[in-house]
């Protein structure tokens, strides 16, 4: 036997690991075509949850011991999450720390990317926008920040923080604003579900679950500053929940309520023509903390609100979504949320 045999037997022994080491991956690829699921969810996220989902499935295999070449080969296939999640806690404590830092929130909340998150071992039963009108509150930024992203994680939701900033001193326009928030959002993706939310209203209790439902949703039963009573009945302002279709179908907000009150009251009639009917948890679910503070200059009482609201039924299809014009001076993908800054006009 000469050089010929001892070099044949080395190549067949390599053929002979290349065949151990494809089979197995062969039979994973396999599984992974048929089992659906997980491969399509890669393709319908941005990058930055792409960068998110391959992060996650990392840490999930890594965690059994896989290798190096499984690892990077296949998504963990991932089930619905439970209706129930089995991380809620109830009611909370909640702390106001004025020494609190966005650094803080940061190292808190590693695993959110740009502002948004899915759940490691399973697949969210929705994907949900938080849209928060803002200007000229970051204290109370932070502070809901600190709360509502562990609060929303152990809701196990799919779900983006979107900050929607008013540039300028223009009167405060938080309906125009949330619209922009809902048609900014859905150019990132397709979400289910938009929370209305302010910046100075922190969720006790997590079994306040944001997600939507049949029906448009009212979160804040009660707050701590209005003895956690319904502030008056009818009442659909501070948080709210409606589907993608819901708030299209209502055409949003009305654009045309410059300074303090009447939006939220025009989104309930809104929704009234629409025959949908508002829905709330029980109010010892659906209770907040505001964080104290004064009116704001620049978002002084809006005086013609009543007028406003009287003619609602006649300018609805008008005045909404479709006739939202703005002009974005920035978005910027920080960690904790998306800024959105944006220029509304004058009323
Ligand atoms: N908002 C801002 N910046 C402003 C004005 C409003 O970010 O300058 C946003 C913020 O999300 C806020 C929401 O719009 O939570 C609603 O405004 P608000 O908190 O001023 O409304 P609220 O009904 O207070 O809570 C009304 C004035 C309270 C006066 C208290 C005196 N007793
Ligand atoms: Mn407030």
């Amino acid at each position: 036997m000469g050089f010929c045999s001892a070099a044949c037997c080395k190549l067949s022994r390599r053929v002979k690991y290349l065949f151990l080491l494809l089979l197995p991956l062969s039979v994973l690829a396999w599984i992974c075509l048929f089992s659906g699921g997980s491969v399509k969810s890669f393709t319908v996220f941005s990058a930055a949850t792409q960068a998110l989902i391959k992060k996650e499935n990392t840490q999930d295999l890594a965690n059994l011991g896989t290798s190096v070449a499984v690892r990077l080969m296949t998504p963990t296939p991932r089930t619905e999450c439970p209706k129930k999640s089995p991380l809620l806690q109830g009611a909370v404590k909640l702390n106001f720390e004025p020494s609190l830092k966005v650094k803080d929130v940061e190292g808190e909340n590693k695993r959110v990317v740009e502002g948004r998150y899915q759940p490691l071992s399973c697949t969210a039963r929705q994907s949900v926008a938080i849209l928060i009108p803002h200007r000229n509150r970051e204290r109370h930024l932070l502070y809901l920040l600190h709360h509502l992203h562990p609060f929303l994680q152990r809701q196990q939701l799919h779900y983006a923080v979107y900050v929607i900033q008013q540039a300028g001193d223009a009167t405060f326009n938080r309906a125009k604003l949330l619209n922009v928030g809902y048609l900014e959002a859905l150019k990132d993706y397709t979400w289910d579900c938009f929370i209305f939310h302010d910046v100075d209203l922190v969720p006790e209790n997590d079994r306040n679950l944001y997600v939507c439902d049949s029906q448009p949703k009212h979160l804040v039963v009660g707050r701590n500053a209005t003895g956690y009573k319904l502030h008056y009945k009818g009442y659909f302002g501070g948080v709210s929940a409606m589907s993608r279709e819901q708030f299209g179908k209502v055409n949003g907000f009305a654009n045309t309520y410059w300074g303090w009150g009447g939006e939220d009251d025009d989104l309930r009639i809104r929704v009234e023509l629409q025959k949908m009917k508002i829905v709330r948890p029980p109010a010892d679910i659906a209770r907040y903390t505001m964080v104290f503070h004064k009116r704001d200059s620049g978002n002084e009482v809006n005086k013609d609100r009543m007028k406003l609201l009287r003619r609602t039924p006649l300018v609805w299809k008008k005045d909404g979504l479709n006739s939202c014009k703005y002009q974005i001076l920035s978005v910027e993908r920080l960690p904790l949320y998306i800024n959105v800054t944006v220029d509304l006009g004058k009323p």
